[in-house]
């Protein structure tokens, strides 16, 4: 096949995204991590499914990264999740050390490769990678915006009868607690949800929204989500091998865009085969204003925590 993608991480999350990546056919996929055997395991695993579903895609599985060699796209999904409780920043120090390492081995492979993050804490992730890769912002995006979007957009539809097709919700910010759910733009078939729904069940939906990730933790106990995460990185790499040129929510890294700089923090970005290839900006009502700061002050804050 043309495309490779190679996941970095074969837990819940990597795995479940060379699932979701195999179905569709687009790339053969290198799943990569430290536990020996394992993601040899799932690879062996799922390319035995592939004959039932005709799909000619190459899967390996490895626990060196000789195999990553020339990938079009890196997905960083190794390292510590969330217990009850905890919140994503928690795991800075941790994550930091194997992202790090991750980087250094891939760019080493693939200095052509196109990085999507996921490791939490996302942004400050997304930007350790672009300093250890050193490479442009562009070629850098975390995921975080498809999924905290869809999660608003799930929540949505199980208060109305309509079509999850319909249903368009944009969700910006860092990818924590503060995240700042769109209202007005976020819509349902053009008409914006603020006119749809009574106030107090869209602030309902915009706080489950905001503690999606930990309503998930706490039911699962061990671990986090996983499906959802996956199949919006998915939509993402399919956006660059495809050069589609998809406006959807991630994180990129901002240079003045709503007044920030030098963080990556969840915007509308458009993706196509060079990466990000622009950032989309929202005229914000000064009250979202105001919320995109606050939750910028505390990406900010994380992020002068890494040690560069
Ligand atoms: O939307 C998002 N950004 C996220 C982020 C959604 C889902 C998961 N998200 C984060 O990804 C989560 O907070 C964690 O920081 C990572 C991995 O989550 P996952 O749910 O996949 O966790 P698992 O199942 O524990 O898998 C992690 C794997 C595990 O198999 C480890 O052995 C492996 O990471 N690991 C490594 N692989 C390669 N190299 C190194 N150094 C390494 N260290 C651990």
């Amino acid at each position: 096949m043309k495309y490779k993608v190679s996941i970095i991480g074969a837990g819940m999350t990597g795995a479940t995204t060379a699932h979701w990546l195999a179905d569709r056919e687009i790339a053969d996929i290198v799943l990569v991590d430290v536990v020996k055997g394992m993601p040899q395991g799932k690879a062996l695993d799922l390319q035995e499914a592939m004959p039932v579903i005709n799909n000619d895609v190459k899967i390996i599985g490895s626990n060196d990264y000789e195999p990553t060699k020339n990938s079009d796209i890196v997905v960083i999904t190794a390292g510590l999740t969330r217990k009850p409780g905890m919140s994503r920043d928690d795991l800075l120090a941790a994550n930091a050390e194997i992202v790090r390492k991750a980087t250094e081995e891939t760019i080493r492979c693939s200095p052509d490769a196109i990085y999507v993050v996921l490791t939490n804490p996302l942004d400050v992730m997304a930007f350790l990678t672009m300093k250890v890769a050193n490479l442009p912002p562009h070629r850098i995006v975390g995921q975080a915006g498809i999924l905290d979007s869809a999660r608003m957009r799930a929540f949505v539809a199980m208060e109305l009868d309509v079509s999850v097709e319909n249903i368009h919700c944009y969700v910006l910010g860092g990818h924590g607690d503060e995240m700042v759910p769109l209202t007005h733009f976020s819509n349902v078939g053009g008409i914006p949800l603020d006119e749809i729904l009574p106030a107090e069940l869209l602030g309902a939906i915009v706080e489950r929204t905001r503690k999606g990730g930990g309503e998930i933790v706490d039911l699962l106990k061990t671990g986090s989500a996983f499906y959802a995460p996956s199949v919006a990185v998915v939509q993402m790499v399919e956006a660059i091998l495809k050069d589609k040129h998809l406006i959807v929510p991630a994180s990129a890294y901002l240079n003045g865009e709503y007044g920030l700089k030098d963080i990556f923090f969840g915007v509308m970005v458009q993706l196509g085969q060079k990466g990000i290839e622009k950032i989309v900006e929202y005229k914000l009502a000064s009250h979202e204003v105001e919320a995109i700061r606050k939750s910028a002050a505390s990406v900010a804050d994380n992020t002068s925590r890494l040690r560069l």
